[in-house]
């Protein structure tokens, strides 16, 4: 209770940050991009992370201002790398909850939030889940083509662990799959890892690939679940392997290393 009665005034009064994780080419390392995750510098609590807060927020409705704001704060971040790196600049990636995808605005937001920023749009992506594409007020076909209208891409985050209705899900405009870190545990090399886990991120890759997507692994932690993953021909990845979420200033020292 306390959380979410502080929250209004907490989005007002900046007490928000966004921190970012690199999202990077499998083939090369080569950083391609940036997930954008909220966090909040709570004046009693400290540093709280989105699972704590963000369910809250989900279920007040403060969602809606708050993933507002998160995508204009990511949004003039990616203006200030196109600036200084140009065509280097990571694309950024930032999560749209399902409560934000029922809002009739939505479309118009982020419309507004892009100019704003006066950002190329290729430079931001959208993640969504299952549930909140089939969520979508107006229907997940025109609400996706309104977006993709607006020249930035749309993945599907945590691919794989909702209930996907695939042949609906290749009509839309999508330009990346994010598969869910819970199938990275079956590429360890391990006894206990569960081969099913491979042959499931196999399949997704190629079904992925065949609809034309690019995919990106996320929670990846270590060498051997990356060796797989290029084994199994995925493009990007995303995990501690690489580098935990951090502030912009350590993935400027990564774009100058
Ligand atoms: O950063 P961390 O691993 O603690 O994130 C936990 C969860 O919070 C992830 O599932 C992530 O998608 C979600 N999350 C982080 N930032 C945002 C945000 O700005 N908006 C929404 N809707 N979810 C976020
Ligand atoms: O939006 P999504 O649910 O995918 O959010 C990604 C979350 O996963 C973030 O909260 C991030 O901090 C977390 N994360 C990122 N890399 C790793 C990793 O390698 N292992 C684990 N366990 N979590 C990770
Ligand atoms: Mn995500
Ligand atoms: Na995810």
């Amino acid at each position: 209770f306390t959380l979410s009665a502080r929250m209004p005034a907490a989005v007002e009064s900046e007490e928000f940050y966004v921190d970012y994780q690199p999202i990077v080419r499998l083939s090369d390392g080569e950083l391609i991009g940036v997930e954008a995750l909220v966090r909040w510098a709570h004046p009693e609590f400290g540093r709280l992370g989105p699972d704590q807060f963000i369910g809250l927020a989900e279920e007040t409705g403060l969602i809606v201002p708050l993933g507002r704001w998160v995508l204009r704060e990511a949004t003039k971040q990616a203006r200030r790398w196109h600036d200084a790196y140009g065509d280097r600049a990571p694309m950024v990636s930032v999560n749209l909850a399902a409560r934000q995808t029922e809002e009739p605005t939505l479309v118009a937001d982020v419309a507004t939030i892009i100019k704003a920023a006066n950002v190329p749009p290729s430079t931001i992506q959208l993640e969504l889940t299952e549930s909140a594409i089939m969520n979508t007020t107006g229907g997940p076909l025109r609400t996706l083509r309104d977006l993709a209208d607006l020249g930035i891409r749309i993945a599907i985050d945590d691919f794989g662990t909702g209930y996907s209705n695939l042949a609906y899900l290749r009509h839309l405009p999508v330009h990346a799959i994010k598969l869910a870190g819970s199938f990275m545990e079956g590429l360890r090399d391990s006894p206990t890892a569960d081969p099913a886990d491979a042959q499931i991120v196999t399949t997704l890759v190629a079904l992925s690939h065949a609809l034309g997507h690019v995919v990106i692994a996320e929670g990846v932690e270590d060498p051997e679940q990356a060796d797989r993953l290029r084994e199994f021909g995925c493009d990007n990845a995303q995990g501690w392997l690489f580098a935990k979420p951090g502030r912009p200033e350590e993935i400027e020292r990564w774009l100058e290393k």
